[in-house]
C-alpha cells in the first residue's frame, strides 16, 4: 500500500444548488482533521469553548474529538463549525465559533474505503456557499485541496482498482445514456480487466515456456513448446481482434452520433430539428435565412446519444452575420458522422446550387430528405430522387410528419444500432484501450511471423513480451507514471 503523507479534500458533488452536497476528505489525518470542525452536540461544544475563551485561549482550539471517538463505518449527525475572528463594538478583536451547517459525517477507515485510506465524508446542504465554507474549514484544519481525479488515483495506487476500472469510474460519471452506463458499469465490475489479464497471463506463460527452451535447448521450439506457444498466440490474436472490432460500437455507445442538418434556406432544417427534439427548439418561419447560428440539441435514438445540429441555410449572401453562419454550417458538415441534407421539393433550388451542394456531400455519411411532399409536385419529387440517386433518400413532410419513422429506421440501420444490444461480449469504449489492443496485436503478429520464419527464440519472445506489456498498460500492471498522471488529470476534482 502506498503511503501518501498528506490528506486531501474536495467538494465531490457537482456545482449548483442541491439537497445534499458532499465534501470528501482522504488521508491519514482525515479523522483528526474532521475532529477540528465537527461536533455532535452544539451546546456541549459551546460550553467547552466558553471555558476555553474565558481561561484566556491557550494552546489548540477546543475539540470534542467526536470523529475519532466514532465507530468505524458509522454515520453521525452533527454540526460543522469554524473559529472566526471578530471585533466587538469597543474594537476588541476576539474569536468566536461559527456553525456553518448541520450535516451527517461518515467515517471509513483504511483500507476499507474508496481510496484505501482513512476517509471522512461530510454530507451537508448542497449550496455553493455552504460547501465552499466547509471546504475552507477543512483546508484550514490541515488538508490540502485535491487535484482532479486524485481520490481515484490514490485508489488505483493503493490497489483498490486497476486502471481500466478507474477509467470506468469516469465513464460512469459522464454517462448520458442507458447504454453508456451499462458499458461503463461492466468495465468497473472488471469484465474487461479479467479478459485482458487472462490473455496477458497466457502470453506470460508462453514466455516462460520459451525461456525454458532457451535455457534447455533439448526442448526445441518446433517440439511441444513451439506448437503450444503458437496456439496461445493464435488464441490471443483471435480474442484481441474481436475486442478491437467492438470499438466502433463502443465509441457510438460512449460518444454518440454527431448529426448535422444542412440544406438551402427554407428547406425545412429547423422544422426537422423540432420534430427530432420533440419541441420548438428552433425558430421556424417562411423567411429564407431564419437560422443563422448553430443550434444544438441532445436526443436519444435507441439509447444512443445523438447531438443534432441545426445550421444556417447554404447560400451566397452579403449579410455579414448570415455569412458567418453559412461558414459555420460548412465547418460542421465536415466534422459530422451523419449529415441530413434537406432538399425542398416544393420550391426546387437552382440546378447549379444543387450541383455545388452535391459536390461536397459524401454519400456514405449523408441521408437526403426530399421534404414538403405534402405540397410538392410528383415531377419535382422524381427530379430530386433522380438527382440524389447515389444517396439514401427519404420522402418526408415536416408538416404531417410523414416519413419520420422511416428516417429513424434508416439511422438505426446505418449505425447497426440493433446489433449493439444483443451482445454480451466486452466492448472497448476507450480510445486508449483500443490503441493498446491494436499495438498488442501488432507485436503478436510480428512474433507469429518470426516463429513461422524460424527466427531465433529471443526475437519471438521479445514481441510476445511487448504484447503483454501493452495489455498490462490497459489494466495498469505495466504503465508509466506519466500515463497514470495524464489519465487522472482528465478526471474532475472531487472524484
Ligand atoms: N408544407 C410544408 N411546409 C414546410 C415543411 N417543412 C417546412 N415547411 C415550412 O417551410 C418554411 C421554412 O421552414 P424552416 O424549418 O424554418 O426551414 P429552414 O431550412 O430551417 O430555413 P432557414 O433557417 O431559413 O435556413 C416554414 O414556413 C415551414 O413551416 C413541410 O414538410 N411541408
Ligand atoms: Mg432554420
Amino acid at each position: 500500500m502506498n503511503n501518501f503523507s498528506d490528506t486531501i479534500a474536495a467538494i465531490s458533488t457537482a456545482p449548483g444548488s442541491s439537497g445534499v452536497g458532499i465534501i470528501r476528505i482522504s488521508g491519514e489525518d482525515a479523522f483528526t482533521i474532521s475532529d477540528k470542525l465537527f461536533c455532535r452536540n452544539k451546546e456541549a461544544f459551546l460550553h467547552i469553548c466558553d471555558k476555553y475563551f474565558s481561561d484566556g485561549e491557550s494552546g489548540d482550539f477546543p475539540s470534542m474529538n467526536d470523529v475519532s471517538s466514532m465507530n468505524n463505518h458509522e454515520i453521525r449527525h452533527g454540526y460543522i463549525y469554524d473559529f472566526v475572528k471578530n471585533t466587538d463594538e469597543k474594537g476588541k478583536v476576539g474569536v468566536s465559533v461559527d456553525f456553518i451547517d448541520e450535516c451527517l459525517l461518515s467515517k471509513m477507515p483504511a483500507p476499507y474505503s474508496y481510496t484505501g485510506e482513512n476517509v471522512a465524508e461530510i454530507n451537508c446542504h448542497g449550496s455553493f456557499a455552504v460547501l465552499s465554507r466547509v471546504l475552507s474549514a477543512v483546508i484550514k484544519s490541515g488538508a490540502r485541496p485535491a487535484e482532479p481525479g486524485e481520490f481515484t488515483k490514490r485508489a488505483f495506487l493503493n490497489g483498490k482498482l486497476d486502471l481500466a476500472k478507474a477509467e470506468a469510474v469516469m465513464d460512469i460519471i459522464n454517462s448520458k445514456t442507458e447504454q453508456s452506463r451499462r458499458a461503463a458499469v461492466s468495465q468497473l465490475e472488471g469484465r474487461l480487466s479479467k479478459q485482458i489479464e487472462g490473455i496477458r497471463s497466457s502470453l506470460i506463460g508462453c514466455l516462460s515456456e520459451i525461456d525454458v527452451s532457451i535455457d534447455y535447448p533439448e526442448y526445441e521450439m518446433d517440439g511441444i513448446t513451439g506448437d503450444h506457444s503458437m496456439q496461445i498466440m493464435i488464441d490471443a490474436e483471435k480474442s484481441l481482434k474481436r475486442l478491437s472490432e467492438t470499438y466502433y460500437r463502443g465509441r457510438l455507445i460512449k460518444e454518440g452520433i454527431n448529426l448535422v442538418l444542412s440544406g438551402c434556406p427554407n428547406a425545412g432544417k429547423s422544422s426537422l430539428m423540432n420534430v427530432l427534439s420533440g419541441y420548438n427548439r428552433a425558430i421556424v418561419t417562411d423567411i429564407p435565412g431564419t437560422t443563422r447560428d448553430v443550434i444544438e440539441e441532445f436526443i436519444q435514438i435507441d439509447g444512443i446519444s445523438v447531438t443534432v445540429t441545426d445550421t444556417a441555410g447554404l447560400r451566397d449572401t452579403d449579410d455579414i452575420v448570415e455569412k458567418i453562419g453559412v461558414d459555420k454550417a460548412i465547418d460542421r458538415i465536415s466534422d459530422a458522422e451523419l449529415v441530413i441534407y434537406i432538399a425542398d421539393a416544393d420550391s426546387l433550388a437552382e440546378k447549379s446550387v444543387l450541383d455545388e451542394h452535391i459536390s461536397f456531400l459524401d454519400s456514405g455519411r449523408t441521408i437526403v430528405i426530399i421534404n414538403k411532399v405534402d405540397v410538392a409536385s410528383k415531377e419535382n419529387i422524381d427530379f430530386l430522387k433522380e438527382f440524389f440517386k447515389d444517396f439514401c433518400t427519404v420522402e418526408m413532410s415536416m408538416k404531417t410528419e410523414k416519413g419520420v419513422e422511416n428516417l429513424y429506421q434508416i439511422i438505426k440501420d446505418k449505425f447497426s444500432l440493433g446489433e449493439i444490444y444483443n451482445n454480451s461480449e466486452n466492448i472497448l469504449t476507450n480510445e486508449r484501450h483500443k490503441a493498446l489492443v491494436d499495438s498488442a496485436l501488432n507485436h503478436l503478429d510480428k512474433a507469429k511471423e518470426s516463429y513461422e520464419k524460424n527466427m531465433p527464440l529471443d526475437c519471438i519472445s521479445y514481441d510476445i513480451w511487448l504484447c503483454a506489456e501493452k495489455l498490462g498498460e490497459i489494466t495498469g500492471k505495466s504503465v508509466s507514471e506519466d500515463v497514470v498522471n495524464d489519465i487522472f488529470s482528465r478526471f474532475c476534482v472531487g472524484k
